[in-house]
């Protein structure tokens, strides 16, 4: 059960971001009405918001999953892959402070992408990407053991169509994962329920279970179906600027 979530709002500066930018540039209006209409459905779901205020110095600062791993036993700062996003971390170490007693920190030369980080159960997914490298998922591993989780690598280096892991899988409940059709038949995920979302899917893979909804981006049919099929109750959002900055639903808040 998740009562609380961070979020921050997007700066008009917001298009200043990284990305690969093949989709165009983002509508910052519009931008920030699906960025809302993302925050009411968090709390349509029972979740309390704390909002923080953009921050036009981090344009990338709206993606606030990247910055954080928050577990029920505690929480890890992370220290993001890409260096125009490192000082995002000194602005929500407050904010998590407020909340764990117990915050532990990505070291250099660890690098670590919140993003990358996909808990299912009490084991944890850590996505080796271009942001996450492997000192940093090593780092992360020895704090989750020290608190009683376990913990496995997935290598998506080779993987082009995917910024982070979490831009391809996804923990439900119940041992349910949502996976991409090009990561389904990895080694890592045996053991688990597969939700295989086709190719042309591919960006609806990054979705969330909060209570008892699931937070999905609108227009993919085929997934939306399946869930509803499998007893969930998605709730579709559009998230058509955010893509374009290479984001998802999950990367816009932190979730605990
Ligand atoms: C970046 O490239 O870092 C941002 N423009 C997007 C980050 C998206 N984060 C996420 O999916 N967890």
């Amino acid at each position: 059960m998740f009562r609380h979530a961070i979020v921050r709002q997007p700066g008009e500066n917001f298009a200043d971001g990284v990305t690969t930018g093949k989709l165009g540039t983002p509508n910052f209006r519009l931008a920030l009405s699906q960025h809302d209409a993302y925050c009411k459905a968090l709390e349509d779901c029972g979740v309390e918001l704390v909002r923080l205020p953009a921050d036009l110095a981090l344009p990338d600062s709206t993606f606030v999953e990247d910055t954080a791993v928050l577990t029920s036993r505690c929480a890890i700062l992370t220290r993001p892959g890409e260096a125009s996003r490192l000082g995002e971390v000194a602005g929500i170490r407050n904010e998590i402070q407020r909340f764990y007693s117990v915050v532990h920190q990505i070291e250099p030369p660890g690098t670590l992408d919140g993003g990358d980080i996909c808990e299912a159960g009490s084991h944890f997914f850590i996505g080796l990407s271009h942001r996450t490298n492997g000192e940093g998922a090593e780092q992360l591993g020895r704090i989750l053991g020290a608190h009683g989780y376990t913990w496995s690598t997935v290598d998506i280096r080779d993987v082009p169509s995917i910024l982070h892991l979490k831009s391809g899988i996804a923990y439900l409940d119940k041992n349910n994962l949502v996976v991409m059709e090009e990561m389904a038949g990895r080694g890592e995920f045996s053991g688990l329920n597969l939700v295989r979302v086709t190719a042309e899917e591919n960006y609806a893979c990054n979705c969330v279970l909060v209570n008892d909804r699931v937070l999905i981006t609108s227009g993919f049919s085929g997934l939306q179906a399946e869930l509803v099929r499998r007893g969930y109750q998605p709730l579709p959002l559009d998230m058509s600027e955010f893509r374009k900055m290479d984001g998802g639903l999950s990367c816009l808040s932190l979730r605990f």
